[in-house]
């Protein structure tokens, strides 16, 4: 499309808001933001906590069409495996990749979300914060923005509204009326909580530094991720209910108790266990699933907004940032504003739908698996296989966090992968008893190389 006369209207300066305002507004559109917070860079409003993500290639390409790469990297810690906790207190590192060029980064989040809204700005894009998008008539396209601090209402002409305002979304809701949305939200059942490990005292980190640490416990777990600061932020995922649960830990002591006996390792470097306990409240989860994510040519949503996901392996965000690409891409290439939400609509649903089933498959591995023999077995088959077979046999967290290919591919040949490891590892003990020959030549049989079929 051209630019020209192109106006363009973002709910959401979050993290994908801030992104496809910057992407947008570098092509020349005219592009307005409004966001019901206030600006980030004028007061620190986080209270000091630092709330860290999991930053991967999906999301590292995107930073770097930003040109924001430098910026993010700079404040990055790297993350090369899991380590696992056992309950004894015992460690071990399981690599993701083949070596360094394979990790993953840790990354603050509202640090990020500024270098964003400075590009955005940069670019051109104007944003506008405590504004809040209440409601929208699209018939007439006119919005109400409200000011959630002095109450203030104001309407406004829009010509295309894209919906960047996350899992709450206030786009969505306002669609309901004008679209058959098919909105559909399955709640996980498991809620978290959020605690703080700072520096030790000789100001170093108190846990290895290049590593997401995970306390696998079976039904739950807790992580944790290094911040540049030198401290951690640890999450707990627990169920909502039955034993142990968020509802069976009535107060402070159920809660101190659970971490002696499951996570006393962690539980020796969180001082402020309990003003952590007290003061963060316990979060949902879930993943939302929509039959339509556009609204002709008037509205689209992404993000959050359009596939809200468990948080399990960590691709909310890079998801998102990709998200960002697709629409900026279709925008670019498309004849109408309507070809250009249903084409970026059906590049992105299928792929939205499958991370985050693999999002929902990585809790269990996180939390069960991460100790099973069986799975260690496989997973020692999977990286020989990895090594032999270039290109053919990819892990599939290789495809999702160190690859671009498309989620819905890894989802499939994943399967396809999983398959032939089992059969391979089917009542062995050791990886000196596969059958090499017959791994090889499944994998020959099955598999294609990744980006020529
Ligand atoms: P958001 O970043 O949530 O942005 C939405 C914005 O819209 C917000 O600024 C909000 O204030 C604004 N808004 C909401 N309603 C309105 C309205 N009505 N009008 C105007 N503005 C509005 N993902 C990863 O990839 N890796 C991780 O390690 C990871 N860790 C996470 C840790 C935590 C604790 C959480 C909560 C999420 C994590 N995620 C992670 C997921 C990731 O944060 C989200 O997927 C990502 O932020 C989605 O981007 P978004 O722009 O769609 O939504
Ligand atoms: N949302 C992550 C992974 C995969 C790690 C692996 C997992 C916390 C809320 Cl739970 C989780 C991963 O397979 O070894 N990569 O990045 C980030 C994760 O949780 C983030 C920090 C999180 N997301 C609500 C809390």
């Amino acid at each position: 499309m051209d630019v020209g006369s192109g106006r363009i209207t973002i709910a959401g300066a979050g993290l994908a808001g801030a992104l496809l305002a910057t992407l947008l507004a570098r092509r020349g559109w005219s592009v307005d933001v409004f966001e019901k917070r206030p600006d980030p860079r004028v007061r620190a409003y986080e209270g000091g906590r630092s709330i860290n993500l999991a930053l991967a290639e999906r999301g590292l390409h995107a930073l770097r069409l930003a040109g924001l790469q430098d910026a993010v990297m700079a404040q990055a810690v790297m993350m090369r495996g899991r380590m696992v906790h056992g309950l004894d207190g015992s460690t071990q590192l399981l690599r993701y990749g083949k070596d360094d060029s394979e990790v993953i980064w840790s990354v603050h989040r509202g640090r990020l979300n500024i270098s964003l809204l400075d590009a955005a700005e940069a670019a051109g894009a104007r944003i506008r914060f405590d504004a809040r998008l209440d409601e929208v008539d699209f018939d007439t396209r006119r919005l109400r923005i409200v000011n959630d601090h002095d109450r203030s209402v104001e309407e406004l002409d829009f010509a295309v509204l894209i919906g960047a305002d996350g899992a709450g979304s206030g786009v969505r809701a306002a669609l309901k009326p004008w679209l058959e949305l098919g909105e559909n939200f399955e709640p996980l059942g498991h809620g978290y909580k959020e605690l703080e490990v700072p520096p030790a005292a000789d100001g170093g980190f108190q846990l290895e530094a290049n590593a997401l640490h995970i306390w696998p416990r079976g039904g739950y777990m807790c992580i944790a991720l290094p911040n540049t600061e030198k401290t951690f932020t640890v999450t707990l995922f627990l169920p909502n209910s039955g034993d142990p649960s968020f509802d069976t830990l009535p107060n402070l002591a159920a809660a101190r108790a659970l971490f002696e006996r499951d996570f006393a390792d962690a539980l020796e470097r969180i001082p402020e266990f309990d003003a952590d306990w007290i003061a963060n409240p316990t979060g949902g989860l879930g993943t939302l699933r929509l039959d339509r994510w556009h609204l002709d040519n008037r509205a689209v949503l992404i993000g959050d907004a359009a596939h809200a996901m468990v948080p399990f392996h960590g691709q909310g965000m890079n998801c998102a940032f990709e998200d960002c690409i697709a629409l900026d891409r279709h925008i670019a290439q498309a004849a109408d504003w309507q070809s250009a939400f249903e084409g970026f609509e059906n590049e992105r649903r299928p792929n939205a739908q499958a991370i985050q089933a693999m999002a929902l498959e990585n809790y269990v591995e996180m939390r069960d698996q991460v100790d099973d023999a069986d799975f260690l077995l496989r997973r020692k088959l999977e990286r020989l296989l990895a090594d032999r077979h270039p290109g053919r046999f990819v892990p599939r967290y290789s495809m999702v966090s160190f690859m671009r290919v498309p989620y819905a591919t890894a989802f499939e040949r994943g399967k396809v992968q999983r398959q032939l490891l089992v059969e391979c590892c089917e009542g062995l003990q050791d990886i000196s008893q596969v059958d090499l020959a017959k791994a090889d030549q499944l994998v020959q049989e099955r598999l294609s190389v990744l980006g020529q079929d």
